[in-house]
């Protein structure tokens, strides 16, 4: 089995395996150990990772890039009517209200969901990690935007399930940082004293993610998040663009926007622009050849000036340092050090304004593109059974708060009560103990609206069913529990009727509705994965600890949960279904072209030696008639053999082989002549 992280970026993707010397980061087919988030749908087939990004000019409609943050997003949701305009690609409303992305695939239209589009991606990466490793890949930890919500990262889970792959754990991009940051320090702090508090700072394409945790040895703590969902690298890239739009309609009359192609030219000179500008100070040319009506463009900017346009940008860089300090109620000098990642930490002026907070340089010790995706292996070797590692733990913090409401008889009609708590310890289970005579409904949301990313608040509905009074009529005592699991997902996981005792005497629970109980100690990640709960589930928790159990009779309730934006279990086996499908056409696509370029490249071959070392063995008229069959052949691969099915180009290439065979056999036999003398030579 292997033990595989995934770093899904919003803009590039990493993959890391745990072996036996170490963490590795893998490279894709192309050597590049980045795969950007991009998937190009065509006629025949899919292209995904760097290939995709090279049709975005050629086939921009069907280029499918950026899609990261529609996960668990309403179509109608703020971020994405914004995003859509500037988007090369169509997006379409669901039946479900969630967003999809209409394309054109093997010559039809179609809508393929977010979950899909993401498990595309996912099967490119999974095939990457299993040719590099040789085997295949299933179990992997995937890194997940510590902001990410219930919705959106429960539509991450089913793309993971649609890719085939089993996810043991989303894990926070800094948490999956801070891991890989802790486990291999020998001098962390012992359990005893003082932790040692870190901060973690991952500037992305997308978004900009800080943390803190704290260290001692053999485990870390996060103790607070902070974020700023839309701020990251692509909002200078932005700024560029829209610079540069101005400028070169003012200079050469050019409508830019108008223009799809000419915008995402403009978007990948920019991008590697303000990249250059990281590391000079000077003047940088961007030159554009036939940029659009045939016009050359060129333009100029320095680092002083690329400042000033995004100081707007530049400015959103403090809010969350702030955030996260006072949350986790540190001064900045119990700061041990300032860890950024992320490919836009590398924008010298946001450096400053880090280091300039924390009042101290900010440390690059990690590998700022690879350090998620190693952090992710390293957790995936902790849970795998098949790797040995040492044992590290890893306590992280709840985002945002929830809370749960019921029907209730008092006077407003409603019961409340928050179960998380912001930067509560996560993974997490409680019971709540309820009276009631009926089954009941709990809604469950977000308590705090302005923290949200988005603005539904909604997690989901579950009712929880079978619920009966007690025999002599009075209401009963349910127990139910509520978790937040390993990925960071929150759902009411089971509830049982507890059945009256005889003198249980009516305890001052009886006027309270609703007590929330912990269950003691955060759910670590390996009670989580053998799916043993936690100790003492279906016994009365009152009964736990060293008091002489007292027998209660409890009955598992069934609870039905709706959680909101969530893919039909039905729907999912079909897209599972499905991406088998399209996982065999691009097989056979693939193989139909490697034969047809194998004709291809037989007839280049085959010509040059017929000049070269094989006009010894032919006659003038079977070269004569061997170039004239190869030059019908080439040209047949530009006309009607252009585009044949694979066997047309398999019995092609035979034919031509078999008439150049005595030709190469001839050869052969000159050839192994005199090396069979020297053979021989050697034996005597
Ligand atoms: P996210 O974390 O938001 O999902 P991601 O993980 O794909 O996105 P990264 O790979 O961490 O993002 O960073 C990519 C961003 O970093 C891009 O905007 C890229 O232009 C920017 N970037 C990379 N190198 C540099 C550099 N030398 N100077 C400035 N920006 C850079
Ligand atoms: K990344
Ligand atoms: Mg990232």
């Amino acid at each position: 089995m292997s033990v595989v992280g995934i770093d899904v970026g919003f803009q590039n993707c990493y993959i890391a395996v745990a072996r036996s010397g170490g963490i590795e980061t893998i490279a894709n087919e192309y050597s590049d150990r980045c795969t950007p988030a991009w998937v190009s749908l065509a006629s025949k087939n899919r292209t995904i990772g760097n290939a995709a990004k090279g049709q975005i000019i050629t086939n921009f409609k069907n280029t499918v890039h950026g899609f990261k943050k529609f996960h668990g997003r309403a179509f109608d949701d703020p971020y994405v009517q914004g995003e859509k305009p500037k988007l090369p690609y169509s997006l379409h409303k669901l039946a479900s209200g969630n967003t999809g992305i209409k394309v054109r695939y093997l010559d039809e239209d179609k809508v393929f969901t977010i979950e899909q589009v993401t498990a595309m991606l996912l099967t490119k990466l999974k095939e990457t990690s299993e040719s590099a490793l040789k085997k295949p890949v299933v179990d992997c930890v995937i890194s997940v935007p510590s902001f990410f919500t219930d919705a959106e990262r429960r539509s991450v889970m089913d793309s993971t399930q649609i890719a085939g792959l089993n996810c043991l754990r989303l894990i926070n991009d800094t948490t999956a940082v801070a891991l890989a940051y802790g486990i291999y320090k020998q001098d962390l702090p012992t359990p005893e004293e003082k932790p040692r508090n870190v901060v973690f700072v991952d500037l992305g394409h997308s978004s900009f993610q800080v943390s803190i945790s704290a260290f001692n040895k053999g485990k870390l703590k996060v103790l607070a998040t902070a974020f700023d969902p839309y701020l990251g690298g692509r909002n200078f890239d932005e700024v560029l663009v829209e610079h540069f739009c101005e400028e070169f309609k003012a200079r050469y009359k050019l409508n830019v926007r108008e223009n799809p192609r000419a915008i995402l030219r403009l978007s990948q000179e920019c991008e590697k622009l303000k990249k250059l500008m990281s590391a000079n100070c000077s003047d940088l040319p961007v030159n554009i050849e036939c940029f659009m009506n045939d016009i050359d463009v060129t333009g100029k900017m320095n680092r002083v000036q690329f400042e000033e346009l995004c100081a707007p940008f530049l400015m959103r860089v403090e809010a969350p340092l702030k955030a996260v300090i006072e949350q986790s109620k540190l001064s900045r000098d119990e700061i041990y050090a300032v860890e950024v990642v992320g490919g836009a930490t590398r924008i010298p002026s946001i450096k400053e304004r880090i280091s300039k907070f924390f009042g101290k340089d900010v440390s690059t010790t990690l590998n700022a593109d690879e350090a998620v995706a190693r952090g992710c292996a390293l957790q995936c070797a902790i849970l795998s059974p098949a790797f040995k590692v040492r044992e590290f733990s890893i306590t992280d913090v709840v985002p945002f708060p929830i809370t749960l409401r019921w029907k209730s008889p008092t006077e407003d009609g409603v019961g409340e009560c928050e179960v998380y708590s912001k930067n509560h310890a996560a993974p997490f289970s409680k019971v709540i103990t309820f009276h009631k005579d009926e089954p009941f409904d709990l809604e469950a949301f977000y308590s705090l609206p302005q923290e949200l990313p988005y603005p539904d608040i909604r997690i989901g509905h579950f009712s929880v069913q079978n619920v009966v009074p007690q025999p002599d009529g009075d209401s009963s005592k349910v127990k139910v529990k509520v978790r937040i699991n390993v990925h960071g997902i929150f759902s009411v996981s089971s509830a049982s009727l507890i059945e009256k005792q005889k003198g249980e005497g009516e305890d001052v629970q009886m006027d309270m509705e609703a007590t929330v109980q912990n269950e003691g100690r955060p759910e670590d990640q390996v009670t989580e994965r053998e799916g043993n709960g936690v100790p003492g589930e279906k016994q009365d928790p009152a009964s736990g600890g060293s008091k002489p159990k007292v027998k209660v009779k409890s009955t598992d309730l069934p609870i039905l949960a709706n959680t909101i934006r969530q893919l039909d279990r039905g729907v999912l086996n079909d897209f599972v279904e499905y991406e088998g499908q399209m996982i065999v056409q691009d097989k056979l696509e693939k193989e139909r072209n490697d034969a047809k370029n194998a004709v291809e490249e037989y007839v280049y071959d085959l010509r040059d030696k017929l000049c070269g070392i094989y006009e010894k063995y032919t006659t003038e008229e079977d070269s004569n008639r061997l170039t004239l069959m190869l030059e019908d052949t080439e040209n047949w691969l530009y006309e009607e053999g252009e585009d044949q099915a694979k066997q047309v180009y398999v019995d092609k290439l035979d034919d031509l082989k078999r008439f150049a065979q005595p030709i190469h056999d001839r050869h052969r036999e000159q050839e192994d002549r005199p090396r069979a003398f020297e053979e021989m030579g050697k034996k005597i």
